[in-house]
């Protein structure tokens, strides 16, 4: 959770948790700026959760979104790559894609290499919205085991593809 900046864009977050809680399948994306504040303020705003999110049976989501990997966008010597391009996860595991170089760049998941019953919609940013900000980071949390294909819309025919596998 320390690369969760605010705690205000935590909220929405566990507010999807408890409406899909009876599905046990949670898909949330969040945009967060790049501003730090204290871990504590962030921590404190998940302990209050905690409480309505156990109470839906739903407290092992908690304890796994504590983990998180971070993706650089754009490569240090320039490259249009996601950096790495290809990794492994676990489910609810965080994934933070950060502005580091060549952008503007955006997250979209490709539709028709995602798992079977996962909305693309839910979990990519739109084409039309760039990450223009030195910094600037899209967090998205993937529940469904299996293999993930994401592209950069402004960069996908420059090669900047890559995949993810959740398991
Ligand atoms: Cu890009």
């Amino acid at each position: 959770m320390a690369t969760v900046t605010s705690a205000a864009v935590a909220i929405p977050s566990f507010t999807g948790l408890k409406a899909g809680a009876s599905t046990a399948r949670v898909s949330s994306s969040v945009k967060v700026s790049a501003s730090p504040v204290p871990r504590m303020s962030v921590k404190a705003s998940l302990k209050d959760f905690g409480v309505a999110v156990a109470a839906t049976a739903a407290s092992a989501m908690l304890a796994s979104n504590a983990m998180a990997i971070e993706i650089l966008l754009g490569g240090d010597d320039g490259s249009l790559a996601f950096v790495p391009s290809s990794f492994s996860i676990s489910p609810g595991e965080k994934i933070v894609f950060k502005n580091n170089a060549g952008f503007p760049h955006n997250v979209v998941f490709d539709e028709d290499e995602i798992p079977s019953g996962v909305d693309a919609s839910k979990i990519s940013m739109s084409d039309e919205d760039l990450l223009n900000a030195p910094g600037e980071t899209y967090a998205v949390t993937l529940t469904e085991k299996g293999e993930y294909s994401f592209y950069c819309s402004p960069h996908q025919g420059a090669g900047m593809v890559g995949k993810v596998t959740v398991n």
